[in-house]
């Protein structure tokens, strides 16, 4: 059994594994190489003998305990015919995009359109160097999703009015839903084991339509997942109250931001938790990350723990902070007991 599988179904507090959100990417040279000689990043996360690379190269660097396929959230609405585009320094910028629009997409076409992120996984999951690791496949929340389909650019720079029409949002969650499910459906058939769900935008909806714009879609996309035996993450970036979260939408484990106090999950929380350390102590001085990491690492002592950080890693983040982190998570499970 993997690291990660002994903490979620075994709920095995005595290892705490590790592995990083956005471990491939962005802050590694291996990376950064291949992205400069392949300017559209979409081509990039289609294009099957690189993704294979990319998602291995931080599982060759460092010892983790799982991968994560590298994709993007935003392929689903590239999958439904949006264009999409990711700009230097600005993000991704998308193109319009119809209720209409999605609700006569072809079914098949989205599959297709996908065809090689299944077949990067399917790829990816061969290579010997993931025995007794995971590979994680992801989608992201359907209200994120929504976020990006209908703002079209990240809601940091401008949040559009179309945000105030319910009715229009509800229509286009059940929709959405629809592709994320078969998005999970593609990634599980091909052979991720570990589905995360990344809500970064979760934070962005009222208490009072919580219900409607982050519980009731997200729900369904768990119970799917767990349909096909496959454990569920749940990452809801700034949700207010992770409680209420956890016990209605019922995934198989909890991502925490580094807002969060450890100490209060614990008390609230009983299923399996992941993460919480603030990406930014990998910017700072090795002393102040084993302080931060050890914090952690005894916090959830005889909790079922899987250790990463509370949002991605930074673009600036030297990868020697990465591997001295992995170190001292290490180090900790081979604690005298
Ligand atoms: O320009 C570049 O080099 C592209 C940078 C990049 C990378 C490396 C983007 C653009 N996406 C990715 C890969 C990626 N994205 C992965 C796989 C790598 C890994 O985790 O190891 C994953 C899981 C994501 C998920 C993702 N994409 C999220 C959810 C997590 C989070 O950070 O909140 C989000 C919000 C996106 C959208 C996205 N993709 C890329 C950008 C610049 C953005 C927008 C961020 C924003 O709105 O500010």
């Amino acid at each position: 059994m993997t690291p990660l599988r002994k903490v979620i179904n075994k709920k095995d507090s005595s290892i705490k594994p590790i592995w990083l959100m956005r471990q491939a990417g962005r802050y590694l040279p291996e990376f950064r190489k291949i992205r400069k000689q392949n300017p559209n990043f979409v081509k990039l996360c289609l294009n099957t003998n690189k993704v294979k690379e990319i998602t291995l190269q931080p599982i060759r660097r460092y010892d983790l305990d799982a991968a994560i396929i590298f994709s993007d959230i935003l392929m689903v609405p590239f999958g439904l015919g949006q264009t999409v585009e990711f700009k230097k320094n600005f993000g991704p910028y998308l193109g319009s995009i119809s209720l209409r629009d999605i609700k006569n997409y072809d079914f098949k076409l989205f599959r297709k359109n996908l065809e090689p992120v299944y077949k990067s996984i399917n790829n990816v999951k061969k290579d010997k160097i993931l025995i007794n690791k995971d590979l994680i496949g992801f989608v992201g929340g359907p209200w994120t999703i929504l976020v990006y389909m209908l703002n079209k650019s990240s809601p940091k720079k401008k949040l559009e009015k179309v945000f105030s029409d319910k009715m229009l949002i509800k229509d286009m969650l059940e929709y959405i839903n629809k592709y994320l499910i078969s998005h999970i459906d593609g990634q599980i058939k091909s052979g991720v084991n570990i589905i995360q769900i990344f809500d970064s935008w979760a934070g962005l909806v009222n208490e009072k339509n919580l219900n409607e714009y982050i519980y009731k879609p997200t729900k369904k996309l768990v119970k799917f997942s767990k349909s096909l035996k496959t454990p569920c993450i749940c990452f809801p970036r700034n949700i207010k109250n992770y409680k209420e979260y956890t016990k209605i939408i019922k995934p198989d484990v909890i991502s925490i931001d580094y807002n969060i106090n450890p100490y209060e999950i614990i008390k609230n929380i009983k299923i399996p938790v992941q993460g919480g350390m603030d990406p930014r102590v990998l910017l700072s001085s090795k002393r102040n990350l084993e302080k931060s990491a050890n914090y952690y690492l005894n916090a959830f002592k005889n909790h079922p723990y899987i250790f990463n950080l509370g949002h991605g890693v930074l673009p600036q983040t030297d990868p020697s902070m990465v591997e001295y982190l992995i170190k001292l998570v290490r180090k900790f499970n081979e604690r005298p007991s």
